[in-house]
């Protein structure tokens, strides 16, 4: 089975909860949407056990992007590594020390979107011309997919076949509660992951507690929290 899922954002614990949920097993895959980090206490430890899990597929968020800036920024000054080290594990003031050059290796390496022959996973937006119809993703910046601020609008419904999956925007400042939001086209019934235009997944973990995901093959949710 495949869940999908965004802005985890430090909460290790109620993502170990969510997987037990699931039941999630090494046949199983992952598909994160990005801000895996910050907000929570428990970015690194959840970052660790993220990159450890078999069947993965990591995207970065504009928390990660934004960490990579400042790890960018500090190589192009910097005189010795140990230092550069040093100043990224205290950008996680709570489990820093339990960064490793791998981890940052890893983050680095973390591709902005990832498509599948149904659906497609980004952080905040797909670029898409006036019609709505998806302009080139492999045109568009790392800035535009992790920082996007118009997808999230209702009325912003990619056309095209595939189903875009979606965070970065807490569904409370959208205006609802804790519930993943689904974007259903006219005429279809919901039941294949196609019948989507897009599925927005942030749930506001860190703020609201709950944890949401999404499973891909019967389009059911889960969530665990309050
Ligand atoms: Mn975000």
């Amino acid at each position: 089975m495949t869940y999908i899922l965004s802005d985890i954002h430090g909460e290790y614990e109620l993502f170990c909860r969510l997987l037990e949920k699931v039941n999630f097993s090494d046949g199983d895959i992952l598909i994160s949407c990005g801000d895996m980090i910050e907000k929570g206490k428990h970015s690194v430890r959840l970052t660790k056990l993220l990159f450890s899990m078999k069947h993965a597929v990591l995207l970065a968020g504009n928390h990660e992007y934004d960490f990579l800036k400042y790890y960018w920024t500090l190589m192009r000054d910097a005189r010795d590594y140990d230092s550069v080290l040093d100043k990224l594990r205290r950008y996680f003031p709570d489990d820093g020390g339990l960064l490793d050059w791998e981890t940052v290796d890893r983050m680095e390496a973390l591709p902005y979107f990832y498509e599948a022959e149904d659906y497609i996973c980004v952080h905040a937006g797909l670029p898409l011309d006036g019609e709505g119809c998806m302009l080139p993703l492999k045109d568009a910046s790392p800035e535009q997919l992790v920082y996007d601020r118009v997808f999230k609008d209702p009325d912003v419904l990619p056309r095209g076949g595939k189903c875009v999956f979606f965070g970065h925007t807490t569904s409370m400042s959208l205006g609802g509660g804790t519930q993943i939001t689904r974007f259903l086209r006219e005429g279809k019934r919901g039941d294949h992951v196609r019948d989507y235009h897009k599925i927005h997944l942030d749930t506001g973990a860190w703020m609201s507690g709950v944890l949401g995901c999404f499973r891909v093959e019967d389009c059911r949710t889960f969530y665990v929290g309050k």
